[in-house]
């Protein structure tokens, strides 16, 4: 099966639809924009993908479509941020260069979701 061979190679964690907005760069604050982006957490990295259509399996397999960005997760912090916005279920991800973003979901279980399984890929890189 094609799919589960893909997962296998390029360790994906996880993909799904999230509305994302950077809020800095490099330790400065940037102006919220909040789009839906296609995420996709495979190896130590979470992608994210503008394009609607780099939801099929195959977009992020490298040289395959173009992500927008994406973040190294070794020494990244996340927290839950509900303070930072009038969203509800939102988190943040800093990454050790300073960036920060807020991601969010309007579904609880699927926000928690994300929440653990980007804490676990985190934990699993400190004790490399
Ligand atoms: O934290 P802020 O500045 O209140 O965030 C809101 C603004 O960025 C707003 O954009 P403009 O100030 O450019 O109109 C966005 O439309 C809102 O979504 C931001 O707030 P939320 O609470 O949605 O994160």
């Amino acid at each position: 099966n094609t799919h589960t061979h893909i997962d296998t190679i390029y360790e994906l964690e996880k993909a799904g639809l999230l509305n994302k907005t950077k809020i800095a760069e490099g330790g400065r604050k940037l102006r919220k924009n909040w789009n839906p982006s296609w995420v996709v957490l495979v190896g130590n990295s979470l992608v994210f993908f503008k394009d609607p259509k780099s939801q099929t399996p195959s977009s992020w397999k490298p040289g395959n479509s173009c992500p927008e960005s994406s973040v190294d997760l070794r020494g990244a912090q996340l927290q839950w941020a509900n303070n930072l916005s009038s969203k509800k279920n939102v988190f943040k991800l800093r990454t050790v260069t300073g960036n920060e973003f807020l991601l969010q979901s309007e579904t609880d279980s699927l926000i928690r979701e994300w929440f653990n399984t980007i804490q676990s890929v985190i934990d699993r890189l400190v004790s490399l």
